[in-house]
């Protein structure tokens, strides 16, 4: 969700210098705190903060330490963490940038230092963040990509194997798309790809199931904790959105307009299953529902 300020937590087992950084940065963003390593690994962790002040001498848990489990947990990892600290020798800076940090300010701290190192770093964070959202999106259909598909497919299939549930796999693919570029243009076809993406997108319902283009005219998805009957259900429900959207396709022996088939496959996964040979039924399956006749799903 979009914030009005970026978020900054600090992290300080002095009071005193909370309340310093707090007065300086709370005009200009929003600032929250913690006095310990524990409370800070928590707060990051939960409150997804565009940026770390790290401390580093603290009782229990030193900045480097916490630092260092930031970096080792993927859903902190990225938060660029900056060291606030009177340890100013060269040695320890170079400990903290080795671990991962981005920058280091001594204290006692200089406010327009301090101000000026924190635009620098959510402007480089913002940067990042928008290269990373570039990189995952297809750039025709406004839909992941393979390769961000493939990410969230570790991700979810860790979850089916952790939670033994059964998972689907199907490939989606337009039928006699090369007659549809031959007949109306390349254009029409790109266009009718965008409005396939957005109309897939809408038949999926459960928030854990994932769509990406998969390959020019082909479409991949995950549905984890589905099972055959589930998967014919979903399936027959993104065929008939696809005939739902009646884009006329006069050179189809199909029908009259654009329709797809899709081929499914779907097991129950342990960590030894093969990922690729799932791929490899899908694509089996989808060759099936091509020679039936199309518009249809095999499993
Ligand atoms: P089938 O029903 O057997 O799938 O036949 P088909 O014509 O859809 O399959 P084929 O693999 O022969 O042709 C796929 C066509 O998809 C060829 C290509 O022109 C078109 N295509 C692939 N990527 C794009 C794209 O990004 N934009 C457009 N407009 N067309 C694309
Ligand atoms: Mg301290
Ligand atoms: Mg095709």
């Amino acid at each position: 969700m979009a914030r009005d300020k970026e978020r900054i937590l600090v992290v300080d087992d002095s009071p005193t210098n909370i309340a310093i950084l707090n007065v300086l940065l709370r005009d200009a963003y929003q600032v929250i705190t913690a006095g310990n390593g524990t409370d800070a690994l928590a707060l990051a962790a939960s409150e997804e903060p565009d940026l770390i002040l790290l401390d580093i001498m603290m009782p229990g848990m030193d900045g480097y330490e916490i630092c260092d489990r930031l970096k080792a947990n993927p859903f902190t990892r990225e938060i660029p963490v900056i060291f606030v600290t009177a340890m100013d020798q060269e040695r320890q800076e170079a400990k903290g940038l080795a671990l991962g940090a981005v920058d280091y300010i001594a204290k006692p701290v200089s406010p327009p230092i301090v101000l000026a190192r924190v635009r620098n770093q959510l402007e480089l964070k913002r940067q990042r963040d928008m290269l990373r959202r570039l990189a995952a999106v297809d750039g025709l259909t406004g839909i992941a990509n393979r390769r961000a598909f493939e990410e969230d497919l570790d991700r979810e299939w860790r979850r089916v194997v952790r939670l033994k549930q059964p998972v689907t796999l199907f490939l989606a693919d337009i039928d006699h798309f090369r007659a549809y570029n031959e007949a109306y243009g390349h254009l029409a076809g790109d266009d009718c790809l965008r409005h396939l993406a957005q109309a897939l997108t809408k038949a999926l319902m459960r928030p854990s199931d994932l769509l990406a283009r998969y390959s020019g005219e082909q479409f991949v998805g995950l549905l984890p904790d589905t099972d055959a009957t589930g998967a014919a259900i979903v399936g027959e429900r993104l065929l008939a959105a696809v005939r739902n959207l009646a884009l006329p396709h006069s050179h189809s022996d199909v029908a009259p307009i654009v329709t797809i088939s899709i081929g499914a496959a779907q097991c129950r996964p342990n960590a030894q299953t093969d990922r690729a040979q799932l791929f490899k039924l899908a694509g089996d399956a989808l060759y099936a529902a091509k020679k039936a006749g199309r518009n249809q799903i095999r499993i």
